[in-house]
């Protein structure tokens, strides 16, 4: 039980639950980050920061990889930034006296809101093999010790090195050297457990792993369909994006089990400013799908283009290879399967192809709902081969759109966090930096976690994340983790993966977060991040840091690496100097930061180079785009389960942070602990608000259980369920992964109920 959150007061106030809200944004989302703010920051700091978030001088939203626009109002608002940077901004310090007053035991049995609540870390501290809690210690004596075992390992691949996706540019390019000078391709990131579907479907058919639509795109659309992703809650300034694209004439597609507050209708905060009192509706039709039948309605949609002769035969013709076969593949489908499986009528289906069949430029966009699912890259490649039909690539205001989740996730695999690079990608590196690159491909996350488990990991270094709360399984997981003989966390603030109890040692170095000024002998530094859209541009924090005792990332790997390696062949002494070297050393070994540090001094940063968007161009081995063939997934439990369960962020969290306890646009309060079913078929079997169910997950390794949650009835496609991470993780199964991308299936458990309890009568 060690790794799941523990059950607080908070968690058992009593849940409330309204009906969902239909209009996002609005002023009640300025009253709520107003409200979390001033909770965390005091009345200053707030409205201090929440008037520089996202200005082109200020640092980088650690909220989420939505590009910002090329002209930015004076206040660029954010309800899902502002929670962000309150969390880091935050005036609460949990300094080493604090840490060491309890055992890491008494600390875990706190729920993630509270760990969340108890502040910024203020100096390392250390936790020795057999004690029960942590105490300070010196920067020095720390690297040193992380530097000694590290040199001191047999075989470097007995090391691994997580990656959260908020490390800059500048830190994951020194990280991954440091760990490839060491010789190993150990380089798990929080991208294994998120977009790592994208890229693999996109590679392989596109010849580039990223989206390839600019902002500027959107307004040129004719559709913009909205696949597996919930922009209201998780990228909300994208919502505005959607907005001038509605007025410009595009049509919004949004295909999800769940309605979705942020896609029905939307008002932008600033236009209260304005006296502009209306709202957009945003989703001309919603395709409430079951969970995982995306393929099915992409196989139909596909069939209805080529059925209505709505393909783009030039572009087949001279861009893209495997369309007879594709073709002759879709002549027929079989309506009542993917009626079945879809939960949808076909003249919905229908209707959904000819806004598809009519548009000269479609943009699709997707996130977690596409890629978390055991056919997470085949899904994609659905979806690729519907736009290659069309010609939907390489012109203005069509194209792919992979909604990233963390604000610099998208850069840390440009600049090598990548257990896996291709031989180019190590060539490259190898000419640029001098060190010889080691060949053999690394774990990915789940490959970590199994490769601990079976006592093949010595060191664990974890540059930023939570990794027990946000990888499936937890207490696998956290099993798994106790095993390690020493673990190196780089982070802000304390969570969960620092209370798990191990055989050996835990440090803890606590960083620079993005917000604060960054000075190396006396010079401001700032560093570099790329967008969801492949634009790198620079971030400079302005506050004071939370405590002198803080480093940046870039000197803590600079100098464990300068400890570990000397500084003969690389020059580990001189980049904390100055991140322009850092940045020159990029420039020599990645291709696309040509004339790197001038080009990002410039006011919106620099496009990397982007060949199907640029140029039509696919740097695939034939030179084209390729469509590629799958069958449809299995919809019915294999293994046990009678429900299928998706696990989803409330609009009060960031991933494994949690800022408070409500959902707003689902009407949901006071409670995490909660499962969204079918509110017939809860009818149907007499249960109401609030019932208590113990749930079960099936797969082919066996069962887990996790006891106690409230029922919620909802609109959700009969069979399917949902509930919140990390809360649900536990039942997440380790070996239940994406085909190829091995991704956990976070939106696909197999589930069923232990038992049940109604609500108590005085509730
Ligand atoms: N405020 C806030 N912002 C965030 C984050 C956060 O936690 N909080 N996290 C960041 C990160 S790391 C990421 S990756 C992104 C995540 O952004 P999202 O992917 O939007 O996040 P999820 O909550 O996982 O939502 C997945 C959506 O997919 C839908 N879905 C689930 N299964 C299916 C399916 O089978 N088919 C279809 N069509 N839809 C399905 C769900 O109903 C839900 O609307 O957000 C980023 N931004
Ligand atoms: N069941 C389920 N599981 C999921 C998902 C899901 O949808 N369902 N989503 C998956 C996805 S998409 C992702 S991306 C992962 C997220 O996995 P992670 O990235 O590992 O998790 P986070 O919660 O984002 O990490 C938060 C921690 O990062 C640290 N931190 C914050 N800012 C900084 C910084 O600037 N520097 C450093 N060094 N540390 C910092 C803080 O200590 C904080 O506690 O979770 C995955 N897990
Ligand atoms: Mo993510």
């Amino acid at each position: 039980m060690q790794g799941q959150p523990g059950r607080t007061p908070e968690d058992r106030t009593p849940l409330r639950v309204t009906s969902p809200k239909t209009r996002a944004a609005g002023l009640p989302a300025v009253a709520s980050s107003v409200k979390h703010g001033v909770r965390r920051m005091g009345v200053r700091r707030t409205w201090k920061t929440l008037r520089t978030v996202n200005q082109q001088e200020g640092f980088d939203c650690p909220g989420c990889a939505w590009p910002d626009p090329e002209h930015r109002s004076g206040f660029e608002f954010c309800e899902n930034g502002a929670k962000a940077v309150a969390e880091e901004a935050m005036s609460a310090r949990f300094t080493p006296e604090v840490f060491g007053s309890k055992s890491i035991d008494e600390w875990a049995s706190m729920s993630d809101y509270e760990l969340g609540d108890l502040g910024r870390f203020t100096h390392p501290v250390m936790r020795k093999a057999g004690a029960d809690r942590f105490q300070s210690i010196d920067w020095d004596d720390a690297l040193d010790m992380v530097g000694k075992r590290l040199m001191g390992l047999n075989d470097p691949n007995r090391a691994v090195f997580y990656t959260s996706g908020r490390t800059s540019n500048e830190a994951a390019f020194l990280y991954q050297l440091m760990v490839r000078q060491l010789g190993t391709n150990n380089l798990p990131d929080c991208s294994n457990m998120c977009h790592e579907s994208s890229g693999k479907a996109l590679g392989t058919t596109i010849g580039i792993g990223k989206g390839t639509v600019r902002l500027s795109d959107f307004p040129k659309a004719d559709v913009i369909v909205v696949i597996g992703q919930n922009p209201g809650t998780n990228h909300p300034r994208m919502l505005t994006s959607l907005r001038d694209a509605k007025r410009a004439g595009a049509r919004i597609l949004h295909v999800n089990p769940l309605p979705e507050a942020g896609l029905e209708r939307f008002k932008h905060p600033q236009d209260y400013m304005r006296m502009d009192l209306f709202d957009d509706q945003l989703a001309d039709l919603h395709l409430p799908v079951r969970i995982g039948s995306d393929a099915a309605l992409l196989h139909a949609l596909q069939h209805l283009a080529i059925a209505e002769g709505a393909v783009n035969q030039s572009f087949l013709d001279e861009s893209t290879t495997g369309f007879d076969a594709f073709s002759e593949a879709r002549q027929d489908v079989d309506w009542d399967r993917i009626e079945a499986d879809t939960g949808l009528e076909r003249s919905r289906i229908e209707q959904a192809a000819s806004m598809l069949n009519e548009s000269k430029a479609t943009i699709a966009c997707w996130a977690m709902g596409l890629t978390q699912h055991r056919n997470g890259v085949a899904v994609i490649q659905e979806v690729v081969n519907l736009l290659l039909l069309g010609g939907h690539v390489g012109r203005p205001g069509a194209g792919f759109c992979p909604v990233r989740g963390h604000s610099n996730v998208q850069g840390d695999r440009t600049v090598g966090i990548w257990e896996a690079p291709s031989d180019a990608f190590l060539d490259r590196m190898q000419e640029g930096t001098g060190v010889e690159m080691p060949r053999h491909h690394g774990y990915d996350v789940v490959n970590a976690i199994r490769g601990m488990e079976r006592g093949d990991v010595d060191v664990l270094m974890a540059m930023g994340g939570n990794l027990v709360s946000a990888a499936p399984d937890t207490d696998r997981t956290a099993a798994a983790l106790g095993k390690v003989g020493l673990v190196v966390h780089v982070s802000t603030k304390p969570n969960r993966s620092h209370m798990i109890p191990t055989i050996g040692d835990v440090l803890v170095l606590p960083c620079l977060g993005r917000t604060e000024s960054d000075l190396q002998d006396g010079v401001e530094q700032f560093v570099t991040v790329e967008n969801s859209m492949g634009i790198v541009h620079r971030s400079q924090g302005r506050l004071p840091p939370a405590s002198k005792d803080l480093r940046s990332e870039p000197w803590i790997v600079a100098e464990l690496a300068a400890r570990m390696f000397g500084v003969d062949e690389v020059p580990w002494n001189e980049f904390t100097q100055d991140y322009d070297i850092i940045r020159s050393l990029i420039e020599a070994s990645i291709p696309g930061f040509d004339d790197y540090n001038n080009r990002v001094r410039q006011p919106n940063g620099f496009e990397l180079p982007n060949p199907p968007r640029d140029a039509g161009q696919f740097n695939t081995p034939s030179g084209r785009a390729g469509f590629s063939l799958h069958g449809l997934p299995e919809l019915e439990p294999q293994h046990g389960g009678t429900h299928v369960m998706m696990t989803l962020r409330s609009h009060d969290q960031y991933n494994t942070t949690i800022y408070g306890l409500a959902d707003r646009y689902r009407g949901v309060k006071g409670n995490r602990r909660v499962v969204f079913m079918n509110a017939t078929e809860m009818a149907e079997r007499g249960w109401k608000t609030g019932h208590r169910i113990d749930l079960v997950s099936h797969w082919t390794d066996g069962e887990r259980r996790s006891d106690d949650w409230l029922l919620i009835p909802y609109a959700i496609p009969r069979g399917n369920l949902a509930s919140y991470f990390p809360e649900a993780n536990v039942l997440v199964p380790l070996d239940s992964t994406a085909a190829v991308s091995n991704t956990p299936t976070s939106k696909w458990i197999e589930i069923s109920f232990a038992g049940h309890q109604a609500i108590d009568e005085e509730e």
